[in-house]
């Protein structure tokens, strides 16, 4: 039972460990020309000023680099923990980073519809707008992989591990400084 769960977490933690980095990268890698060039609707910002070109750039190719590089270095992990993991393709790992981007965007999008300003907080899409973006593309766009990969139990652990991690990830580069706000 104990170990069935250790399993299930370090496959849930090493399938999203290319859609975890995007974002974070994002923050270091963030500034420039924003995605929406200034434009308003409405009255609101499409997108906002947080939702930069560069930041969406770096952070997909981080994402990206850090599958290949997970996929070098599986076999040894796999006997090193004892657990079966998945290897990931180019495609796998392209839609499972730039689909976390995607969500993210997706939800500033909605914030500025809902007039709330960039960096305010939205509870509960804050913390699973990526999970749904990165999943969502890469059922679209690699479906026999993302069955393989995301059985049934897999999911409900990425389900409720990510906010979890997400939350304290956010609050520790709010600590550090590289965050503005803490969510
Ligand atoms: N960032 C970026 N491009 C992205 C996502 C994030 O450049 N596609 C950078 C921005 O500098 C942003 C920071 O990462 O300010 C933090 O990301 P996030 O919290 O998602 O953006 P917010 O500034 O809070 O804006 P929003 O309210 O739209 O989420
Ligand atoms: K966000
Ligand atoms: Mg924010």
């Amino acid at each position: 039972m104990l170990g069935t769960l250790r399993s299930l977490v370090l496959q849930a933690f090493w399938t999203m460990l290319p859609a975890y980095v995007p974002n974070n990268v994002a923050v270091l890698a963030g500034g420039g020309e924003p995605i929406d060039g200034g434009r308003t609707w409405n009255g609101n910002r499409l997108l906002g000023d947080g939702k930069t070109w560069r930041g969406t750039l770096v952070g997909t190719a981080a994402g990206v680099a850090l599958a290949l590089l997970l996929d070098l270095v599986r076999g040894p992990v796999e006997n090193r923990l004892d657990v079966s993991l998945p290897t990931f393709s180019v495609k796998s790992a392209f839609a499972l980073s730039f689909g976390a981007m995607l969500g993210d965007i997706g939800a500033s999008f909605l914030k500025r519809r809902s007039g709330r300003e960039r960096g305010a907080a939205f509870p509960g899409l804050d913390q699973l707008d990526f999970v749904a973006g990165s999943l969502g593309l890469t059922a679209a766009v690699a479906p026999s992989w993302f069955r393989t990969v995301f059985r049934i139990p897999v999911l409900l652990v990425v389900v409720v591990m990510t906010p979890i991690l997400h939350v304290t990830t956010n609050a520790i580069a709010y600590v550090l400084g590289l965050k503005d706000e803490p969510w």
